[in-house]
Order: structure tokens, then sequence, then C-alpha cells
């Protein structure tokens, strides 16, 4: 198998181990709930607007890559609310008819703050949702301050039927006096905890999509990365030990390059399988430096069917560590240039700069 192949093969098995998380998300008209969908996951996807009602019917955003489903739904109206939730209710007996990666696990439900009051058709939906066991949220959006007024209203009189009620500002605000000078800026807030709540209530077979696709906490990202890591380091170890009849380089190669794609996938890093397969190789070649390293290379030279050279047999410590420290490296990197890319509001980085970096810092001395 060449690295193509194999880079191949993990983006499938990825894909089958990323079971989709479906997110659905409701409101009234204009409480931000498309603005909301965009704040928290990578791209921009849901079109947003004030006055007229801009989302129609259920929007299900999905994309190669985002192994998330989000239904962005019509604006609740209270005079046709309950039309709207007829829709809504077919919508997820509809989804219900296929497995259970079609359901829907979570719902948010958006209040804005200045609407004060949760109506008759929040209430209906949540009892709906209830009905067939979604867990819900509810998001009071627009919000001033972190813990609101309304808060504590919902709280009162739904709060049973609620997992969670958080106050969130999913974009900054200045406000100018009138001679348009800005007397104070507010940043976004509470999209952490939005998320932080929500992955605690997916399943659990669900939550590294959901962590994949939300580019709010990095804490998520790093803490599943980190087990990826020491799975993957283990692994390595055990397949150094087991009896094979060629060189132990040639086995520890597929689990270092499905270690490194399944990294960049939880980070949300949209690489198309070209792109991975060049970055993985190179990653996976930077351990050339090392004696163990370079029969590492050697095979990997194999694989990709450049040259041949002898392998070295690898002994579990030094297989499980190598792996462990090209791991942790690539992580380091990889969160530098991916915390640059989003401050810039991009969740791209570029493939040269990580194997430049990783070729400078991957040192004789790790293992
Ligand atoms: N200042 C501020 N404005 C927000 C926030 N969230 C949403 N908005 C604004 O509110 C307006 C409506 O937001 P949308 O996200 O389109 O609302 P929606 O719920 O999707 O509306 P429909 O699709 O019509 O149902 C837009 O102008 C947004 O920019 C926020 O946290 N702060
Ligand atoms: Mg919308």
């Amino acid at each position: 198998m060449n690295i193509q192949e194999l880079v191949a093969e993990e983006f499938e098995k990825m894909k089958a181990e990323f079971s989709s998380a479906n997110v659905l998300i409701a409101g009234k008209t204009g409480s931000g709930k498309s603005t909301l969908i965009n704040a928290v996951f990578h791209g921009e996807l849901a079109k947003t607007g004030c006055g007229e009602p801009v989302t129609q019917d259920i929007t299900k955003f999905s994309k190669f890559g985002m192994p998330i489903n989000i239904y962005d739904t019509k604006g609740l109206e209270l005079d046709i609310y309950q039309e709207t939730l007829k829709q809504l209710k077919n919508h997820i007996e509809k989804l219900r008819q296929g497995d259970s990666e079609e359901h829907i696990h979570l719902a948010w439900i958006c209040i804005a703050e200045d609407f004060a009051r949760i109506e008759e058709g929040e209430i209906k939906l949540l009892d709906m949702l209830n009905e067939y066991k979604i867990p819900v949220i509810v998001v009071i959006t627009k919000a001033k301050k972190k813990d609101p007024e309304l808060k504590r209203k919902i709280e009162e009189i739904v709060g049973d039927k609620v997992k969670n009620i958080i106050a969130v500002r999913a974009i900054g605000e200045e406000t100018e006096d009138d001679d348009g000078q800005v007397i104070s800026a507010s940043k976004p807030m509470g999209l952490k905890d939005l998320i932080e709540a929500s992955y605690k209530l997916i399943p659990e077979g669900k939550r590294s999509a959901f962590v994949s696709a939300q580019k709010i906490s990095l804490d998520l990202k790093k803490a599943g990365v980190g087990k990826i890591i020491k799975i993957t380091a283990a692994a390595a170890g055990v397949a150094a030990t087991s009896p094979i009849p060629f060189s132990d380089s040639a086995i520890i190669i597929p689990i270092q390059v499905a270690m490194i794609v399944k990294i960049t996938i939880l980070y949300g890093i949209p690489l198309g399988e070209g792109a991975m397969t060049a970055l993985a190789s190179s990653v996976v070649g930077c351990t050339a430096a090392t004696t163990v390293g370079r029969s590492i290379v050697g095979n990997l030279l194999k694989l990709t069917g450049v040259g041949m050279l002898a392998g070295d047999m690898i002994n579990a410590t030094v297989a499980s560590s190598l792996t462990y420290a090209l791991g942790e490296l690539y992580n380091k990197i990889i969160l530098e240039l991916y915390g640059k890319a989003l401050d810039a509001g991009s969740t791209e980085i570029d493939v040269d700069d990580v194997v430049n970096r990783m070729q400078q810092e991957w040192k004789i001395d790790k293992i």
C-alpha cells in the first residue's frame, strides 16, 4: 500500500469513526440563529440578516471534512408557530426513521435577550423536543450580560425541561456616542461555555465530530488530540513487539500516518486527500534524523516507491517514544499555526509552513 492509499484509507476510517453529530437550531426570526452557527462552526455557513426572515424552512449544513450536520430552521413566529412546529416535528420524525446516525442529538433554542421572555411557541417546541428525548440548551442570544435577568425567568418557567441556559454574544458590538465616536466595545462571549456544555450532552461516539467541527474551544480539541497521541504511541509500541518477518518500521509508518491524519481532522483543518498525503508523508519523514527514524524513512520511501533501505528492528519503547514525540511536536506546531489562522478569521494553514517547522524542530535527542 502506498502513502496515498494509506491516507485515503485513513480518511474513510475517520469518516466512520467521526460519526456525525446532528444539531438542531431553532428560535424566532432574527434571534441570531444563523449568526450563532457562523460563530461556532468553521466557515461562513449560514446567511444572516435583519428585518425580513432570512432562513426559510430547514436548511441542513454539512460539508466534507466537517463531520457534523447543523439544521438551521425557519424563525418560529408567534402567529404561525404551530405550522413551523409541525414542520419541525415532521422533520424530526423523518430523521428518526433512519438509524441513530440520522437522529437529532442536540437542540439549541435561541431567545434574544432583548425579547425578555420565553413564549408559548418556544415552550411548545421544548415539549416536543423533550418528547423525543432530544437534550435542549436554551441560548440567550445577543446577550449584554453573562448572567441576564432573562436567564432566571426562563429557569423558573422551564428549568426542568432544559439541560442548560447559556447567555451568548456571538458577535462583538460597539456603542457610539452622537458624534460617532466609539464609547464602548464588547467582545463575543459565552460561545466556549455553550460548546463545552453541548459536548457533554452529545452521545460519546459523536463527540469527536462535534469537537472537530467547532472552532471555539481549543481546549476540547487539545484534549482530544492528547488522547490520540497517547493511544497511537502505545499502538506503535505494541506493533514493534509483534513478530513480523520484515522491518518493524513498515508497521509503524501507517500508525504514524494515521495519527497525523487524525490530529489534523480533529482540529478541523480543511485539507483534501492530496494535501493531507503530502503533509503526512513529510511529517512522518521528519523522523529521518534518528537511526530508527532513518529506517522509518527507508520504508516510507519504499511505500512511496522512491527507493528502498534496509529496515532496522525497532524496540517497543523506542517505537512508542518516537511516535509520542512526533505527535507532540506536530500538535505543538499545528496549535500555533492554527491559533494564528483562527485569530485571522480563517481555519486554513499552509502545509509548507508545517513541514518546514517540523524539519527545523525535530531533534535527534527527542528519544
Ligand atoms: N450585536 C449582535 N447582533 C447579533 C448577534 N447575533 C445576531 N445578531 C444580528 O441579528 C440579526 C439577525 O441575525 P440572524 O442570525 O440572521 O438571525 P436568524 O435567527 O437566523 O433569523 P432568521 O433566519 O430570519 O430566522 C443580524 O443582523 C445579526 O447580525 C449578537 O450576538 N450581537
Ligand atoms: Mg437564519
